[in-house]
């Protein structure tokens, strides 16, 4: 597959960092003379930009964090006047304030290269037709996507997310060849396509490129499976750029390459904050090293992964990161276990009687946490033989115990129980919190 910045892409990685470290040194010089907080927060730290002689002299800069944001909300953190800002993207703010970022020209330039590389990383080329089914708007999927298409060459449908059974149609009449959406979405793209009586097999669609929220790889095989195309893992944050952070190559489909020329990534152990060696898991932070408008410094992206240096068979020498098992925040912690959505979704993808559709409700009884995991029945499998059903939750309740250390009640629901999003799905209702 064609590399789409092949001199960036393959450097060698002495020359690369050379690059970052420079790189580097100024964004910390810009952000210090024209970002009041970044300013404060360096001088709390005792630290100037002149003292950042290494990429490894990087930890002695502090962290961002959201709230950061939120206290210079809305453009506080801007690094430009806003004369020189061009678009405005946020946050969907379900957890407080949004976040706003802002872009000038030249980082919409920046972001559509590194979109493209990704589209191109995914095995798209200037020949494809691309159904955008990213939500257009504040959040940066539809848009971004949009940009890259563009400037691989492709040929971009902006369909948005939502009116799912006109996206059927359009599929089946404009013939696209590569999908972008969450996987949530998709997935519920194709049992509308299904209902339908349209085959994903008749359509034409060789890769599909998926993120914006954590998707197993059970759920891969599964999507690949009911699609017919090749689904890849493609990551970002709004904070960070958007999407095209990170994405997965067509050849190993396994970690998602880092943009290392645009960002440098650390991993840090999140509660003592120290920086973990390769091969660790802990919190992926991200320092921003070519954005104008707003660069971010260190910043805490609450995702769990692990980074690998290894040579990939692809040729890229950029890090790769693997899949995000979820976030901090989304973390249950259920009678002292922790456990990720993402895992419960692994156990539950294993049985072939139930949908991916499913919600994690946490309760609080007599001091107490419980975990119920709400999933739908197949359409074949939704009898009234209650016994039989009584058997299905508890057998994968066991599986669940077995593999995870979880005790969950299962509770199995009529197939459409569950609400489907045009965006990225809510896998957790945690009523402790109300
Ligand atoms: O979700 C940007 C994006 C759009 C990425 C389209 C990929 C495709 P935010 O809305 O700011 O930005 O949300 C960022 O979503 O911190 C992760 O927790 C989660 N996330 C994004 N991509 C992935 C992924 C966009 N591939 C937050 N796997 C991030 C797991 C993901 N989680």
């Amino acid at each position: 597959m064609p590399i789409f910045n092949m001199d960036f892409e393959t450097m060698p990685r002495e020359a690369l960092e050379a690059i970052q470290l420079r790189r580097l040194q100024t964004t910390l010089e810009r952000v210090y003379a024209t970002v009041p907080f970044y300013k404060e927060s360096f001088k709390k730290a005792g630290v100037k930009p002149s003292d950042i002689k290494s990429l490894a002299d990087l930890k002695r800069i502090p962290f961002t964090v959201k709230k950061d944001l939120r206290d210079n909300y809305p453009y506080g953190m801007f690094a430009v006047p806003m004369e020189n800002v061009v678009r405005i993207h946020a946050s969907s703010g379900t957890t407080g304030l949004p976040t706003v970022v802002g872009y000038t020209q030249r980082d919409i330039k920046t972001w559509s290269e590194l979109m493209a590389r990704s589209l191109a990383a995914g095995g798209a080329t200037s020949n494809d037709i691309v159904h955008n089914a990213y939500g257009y708007g504040l959040f940066t999927g539809g848009l971004g996507v949009h940009y890259g298409a563009e400037r691989l060459g492709a040929s971009v449908i902006p369909v948005s997310g939502g009116n799912t059974k006109r996206q059927i149609v359009i599929m089946r009449d404009f013939k696209p060849t590569v999908l972008t959406g969450t996987p949530s979405y998709i997935l519920h793209l194709a049992e509308v396509a299904e209902e339908m009586g349209i085959s994903f097999k008749d359509l034409n669609f060789k890769c599909g490129i998926f993120g914006a929220e954590p998707w197993s790889e059970d759920m891969r095989s599964d999507l690949e499976e009911k699609l017919n195309l090749k689904a890849m893992d493609i990551y970002g944050l709004s904070e960070i750029m958007g999407p095209g952070v990170s994405i997965e190559c067509r050849e190993a489909q396994k970690g998602l390459h880092i943009f290392e020329d645009h960002f440098i990534a650390e991993i840090i152990d999140p509660e003592t904050q120290e920086p973990l060696p390769y091969g660790e898991t802990g919190e992926l932070v991200f320092t921003s090293i070519t954005k104008e408008a707003f660069p971010i410094i260190r910043y805490r992206t609450r995702d769990i992964t692990s980074l690998n240096p290894e040579p990939c068979v692809c040729g890229r020498t950029h890090v790769r990161m693997n899949k995000v098992s979820g976030r901090t925040d989304d973390m249950l912690i259920i009678r002292g276990v922790n456990v990720f959505p993402s895992q419960i979704e692994s156990v539950l993808m294993k049985n072939k009687s139930i949908q991916p559709h499913y919600q994690l409700v946490v309760d609080r009884v007599d001091n107490l946490d419980t975990l119920t995991v709400k999933v739908e029945l197949g359409q074949d499998m939704f009898s009234d033989e209650i016994k039989i059903l009584q058997e299905m939750e508890k057998k994968i309740s066991m599986d669940i115990k077995e593999y995870l250390g979880v005790s969950a009640k299962i509770k199995l629901v009529e197939p459409k129980a569950i609400e489907r999003s045009q965006g990225k799905a809510i896998r957790v209702i945690d009523n402790r919190k109300s």
